[in-house]
């Protein structure tokens, strides 16, 4: 049985749906902080927040977990707005969860980002390995909470799994990141045939379509503990894109398409701070990493799942 945190967000919401077609519906407990009629009526749902240890144990234990994904976090350009809410719902919420795992003696993943590198960390084919400086409260909240994984697996024994994502793009919608760009641009192209980006034409990227990144964690959870060397988090990507190279993709499918810009100065900086393509060597040698959407087709499949919508 596995527990999902941030049941309710970008990625938690289309993971429940798709864990639960292959381990069963009442095998996956959806758990968020916001309530939803809907998310009750689909499955096993707890209302909860991560930062109160108690409620999150009590809850791990009742459903008898044997896993937790921990996907509850404050994004990016949200962060920058309200860090020390920011610092208590990523770290706090990220220790309960850790603690939790340990006591219980759990799988436990949890999600780290592009988000985690800074000004200093090589921008072209980023090691897995390299100089972490963050410049963004997220940023620093998914460095440590990277070395708080490497530290339970080491310390503790335990079987902490980690994946460091790029802007995720999907036809839900995304709240508060810096990358959400990449989702509203595809929605305004088919209501408007216009989108105005807040991040200038070259800002350069590294970007997934969400099935790749669901099968992601769940190939990497699969996979033999001891075939893992990396406990912090992989280096994972399928693109790296710019607005410009949205605007191109999107102009296949409505000519007319019109992009222009007006700089969010805040977003900007953070994503001027991070690499424009990471290198996911590891990740692909070690759990067989292997993304099946390029920008194109990426393209022509939101599209489609928006009409569908
Ligand atoms: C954000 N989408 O923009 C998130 C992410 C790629 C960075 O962690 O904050």
């Amino acid at each position: 049985r596995i527990l999902v945190t941030g049941a309710l967000g970008q990625i938690g919401s289309l993971l429940v749906e798709q864990l639960r077609t292959i381990y069963g519906i009442s095998s996956v407990i959806a758990a968020d902080i916001r309530n939803s009629l809907m998310a009750q009526e689909e499955g096993p749902f707890e209302k909860m927040d991560v930062t109160e240890g108690k409620e999150f144990s009590a809850i791990a234990k009742r459903h008898n977990v044997d896993t937790i994904i921990h996907l509850a976090s404050i994004l990016s350009a949200k962060a920058e707005f309200i860090p020390l809410e920011a610092w208590r719902t990523n770290m706090t919420g990220l220790l309960n969860g850790l603690e939790i795992a340990r006591e219980m003696d759990l799988q436990f993943f949890t999600p780290s980002s592009i988000a985690a590198f800074g000004h200093s960390t090589p921008k072209e084919n980023t090691p897995q390995l390299t100089i972490q400086r963050p410049i963004t409260m997220y940023g620093i909240n998914k460095t440590a909470g990277e070395l708080l994984c490497d530290y339970y697996f080491k310390k503790y024994g335990m079987d902490t799994r980690g994946i460091r994502f790029p802007g995720i793009i999907s036809h839900n919608e995304p709240g508060g990141g810096t990358t959400d760009y990449a989702v509203e641009i595809y929605h305004a192209a088919l209501e408007r045939g216009a989108y105005t980006s807040y991040l200038k034409k070259d800002t350069t990227l590294d970007m997934m379509y969400i099935p790749d990144a669901l099968d992601a964690i769940i190939q990497l959870m699969e996979t033999d503990s001891n075939k893992l060397k990396n406990r912090n988090a992989y280096n994972i990507s399928s693109f790296a894109a710019a607005p410009k190279d949205f605007a191109q993709a999107i102009r296949k499918h409505i000519p007319h398409f019109q992009l222009d810009y007006k700089i969010d100065p805040i977003r900007q900086k953070i994503a001027d701070s991070w690499p424009n393509q990471l290198d996911c060597t590891a990740a692909k040698r070690e759990w067989g990493f292997q993304p099946k959407f390029d920008l194109e087709k990426t393209t022509e499949d939101m599209f489609r799942k928006i009409k569908e919508k």
